[in-house]
């Protein structure tokens, strides 16, 4: 296949940015197509971008030529655009979550089963970040012998999408769920959530920061901290305690200024910079597993196993106690 014709659904902010990373910066594909259900915005950024734009993504999907779909849109509406992909027989990415419940994904599990092959990439980015491989790579080896403890932190400055106390587990810590889950290679057994004291920057009803516990299968246990009305900066920790080390995910690397009598460090402010790295070799990676007809990333079975322990996480924080984590068995199509 010379270019991977691509058509996205879901003209936002972060489609906008994957059209511009697919288009200006990475090699062997183009977006040539997107649609959106607000059109005259939808009609600005084909425009911006010399695409064609469509009313629906059924149509995009129908009859623009591509050969493989992005789904950008707001979290309800994945199942569907996903869906008119698999059905299609094209090759689709989707940003996380997979689907807001574990109900929605399994069904979309199943539509991949149906369709004989793994056709789903769900956009797990961290697994992408350079820190984050070399944490996996340390743990996968051994190296410092069992990890034991993982102590985490996902902190935002503020947060604008509609948030209420069931979105710290379910819209940020889906991240630290799902990457925690690649780095160990295992899944979860338990979930709990539970609140810290309040800040007075918390968005009214909201419990911030909050600290989510999870243990694995072999018994490593996991806590990690939300807290998303910091209103400082934004700030991704995790620390492995290993039999042998205490391993430390790299923070980014930026100058140190040594001015006015204070040194210090430029830090993020949100996450649309921390990870941009993570972002672009993430989409060249299914750019060109797609070309080659393979899904190397995170699979639509990945995406439910995520959604099952927020689900546990969550009724773990609605009726504060300790949930078990119950999946499914893998389809064969899943195991590798
Ligand atoms: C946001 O929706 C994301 O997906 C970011 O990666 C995450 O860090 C942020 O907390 C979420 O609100």
């Amino acid at each position: 296949m010379s270019e991977l014709k691509i058509g996205l659904v879901g003209t936002g902010a972060i489609g906008r940015t994957h059209i511009e990373r697919i288009n200006n910066k990475l090699a062997g594909a183009k977006v040539i197509a997107c649609a959106d259900v607000n059109a005259d915005f939808c009609k600005k950024v084909a425009d911006q971008y010399g695409i064609a734009a469509y009313a629906t993504g059924e149509e995009m999907i129908e009859k623009a030529g591509v050969d493989a779909v992005i789904v950008t849109t707001s979290d309800a509406y994945h199942e569907q655009y996903v869906m008119a992909a698999i059905q299609a027989g094209k090759y689709v990415f989707c940003e996380k979550p997979l689907a807001p419940s574990a109900e929605a994904c399994k069904r979309i599990v199943e539509a991949e089963l149906a369709a004989g092959k793994q056709l789903v990439q769900v956009g797990f980015m961290r697994r992408y970040d350079p820190g984050y491989r070399q944490l996996k790579e340390a743990i996968q080896t051994r190296k410092y012998g069992e990890p034991l403890l993982l102590h985490c932190a996902h902190r935002n400055a503020s947060v604008t999408e509609p948030w209420d106390n069931a979105s710290a587990v379910e819209n940020s810590m889906v991240h630290e769920i799902d990457v925690l889950r690649w780095l160990l290679g295992e899944d979860y057994a338990t979930a709990e959530v539970r609140y810290g004291k309040s800040t007075r920057k918390a968005k009214e009803g909201l419990h911030d920061p909050q600290i989510m516990i999870l243990t694995t299968k072999s018994g490593v246990r996991i806590d990690v901290e939300s807290f998303v009305c910091n209103g400082q900066c934004y700030d991704i920790r995790c620390e492995v305690v290993c039999e042998d080390a205490i391993l430390n995910l790299p923070k980014p690397a930026t100058i140190e200024v040594l001015a006015d009598t204070v040194r210090g460090n430029a830090v993020d402010a949100d996450w649309t910079t921390r990870f941009v790295e993570a972002y672009n070799v993430e989409f060249q990676e299914w750019i060109n597993a797609t070309k080659a007809g393979r899904v190397d990333g995170p699979s639509a079975w990945d995406g439910y196993a995520c959604q099952v322990a927020a689900a546990a996480a969550s009724k773990a924080r609605e009726t504060q106690t300790i949930q078990p984590v119950t999946y499914d068995e893998m389809p064969a199509l899943y195991k590798k």
